[in-house]
C-alpha cells in the first residue's frame, strides 16, 4: 500500500487528490509541520530537505519500495505508474511539464513567501509582503490569460499540472491575501477553472485530508 506522509498544507494536499482521483488506497502518515514533525529522524529518511509531502509506494510488482520526495516527482511517478493524467507522448505531454514545473518553482515558491511574510510572520513587514503580492497577482494573472485559451492548463485535458495547482490558487484566493481575494473578481478565466477543478469529488477528498 502507499504510505503517503503529509499535511493539510497546498503541496500536502496535491498526492492526495492524485491518490483519489486514481482511486488507489493509500495510508496518510500525519507529519504536523507545525510541531517540527518534518525534522523527525523518520521523516527525514523519506524527506531530506525536511519539506511535505514524502511518499513510499511498497509495490510488491517492482521488488523494492519507491521512496519519494517533491511533490512533482511524486504526482509525475503515480501518473506514470497508473497512465493517467499524464500523456505519455506529444506535445500535451510537454504541456502538462511546462505548468506543472512552473507550479512547482514559480507560483508555490512564490505563494508560500506571501504565506510567511502576510499571515505567519509575527512582525508584519510591507516591503515583502508588498513584493510577493505583486509577484503573486502577476502569476495568478498569466494562469487567468492562459486559461482564456485552454479549458485546462495543458490544453483539453485534465492533468497533474491542474492537481498540482489548484491547492494553490485555492488558497491564494482564501485566506492567503485579501488583495487577491479581490484581484479574482477580474479573473474570469481563472475563476471558471477553479470551479470546474473544486467540483471533482476526488479533488474535495483529498483537499479535505487531515481536517
Ligand atoms: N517543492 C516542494 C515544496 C514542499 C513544501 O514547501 N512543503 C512545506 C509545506 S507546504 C513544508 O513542508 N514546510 C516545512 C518546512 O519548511 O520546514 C514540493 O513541491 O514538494
Amino acid at each position: 500500500m502507499i504510505a503517503l506522509y503529509t499535511w493539510k498544507t497546498p503541496n500536502g494536499k496535491k498526492p492526495a487528490i492524485m491518490l483519489e482521483e486514481l482511486g488507489v488506497s493509500y495510508h496518510i502518515h500525519p507529519v504536523d509541520i507545525g510541531k517540527d514533525e518534518q525534522f523527525s529522524k523518520e521523516f527525514l529518511r523519506i524527506s531530506p530537505n525536511n519539506k511535505i509531502p514524502g511518499m513510499i509506494d511498497n509495490d510488491p510488482n517492482t521488488g523494492m519500495p519507491v521512496v519519494l520526495f517533491e511533490s512533482g516527482a511524486i504526482l509525475t511517478y503515480l501518473a506514470e505508474k497508473y497512465e493517467k493524467f499524464l500523456p505519455t507522448n506529444g506535445a500535451s505531454r510537454y504541456k502538462t511539464m511546462e505548468w506543472l514545473y512552473w507550479q512547482v518553482g514559480g507560483l508555490g515558491p512564490m505563494l508560500g513567501q506571501l504565506g510567511y511574510y502576510a499571515v505567519r510572520a509575527p512582525e508584519k513587514l510591507p516591503q515583502p509582503i508588498d513584493r510577493f503580492t505583486k509577484e503573486a497577482d502577476r502569476l495568478l494573472g498569466v494562469l487567468d490569460k492562459h486559461l482564456q485559451e485552454n479549458e485546462y492548463l495543458a490544453g483539453g485535458l485534465y492533468t497533474i499540472a491542474d492537481i498540482a495547482t489548484y491547492p494553490w490558487v485555492e488558497a491564494a484566493t482564501t485566506f492567503l491575501s485579501a488583495p487577491l481575494q479581490e484581484s479574482l473578481s477580474t479573473k474570469n478565466s481563472l475563476k471558471r477553472w477553479i470551479g470546474l477543478i473544486s467540483e471533482r469529488p476526488a479533488v474535495k477528498k483529498g483537499m479535505a485530508i487531515l481536517t
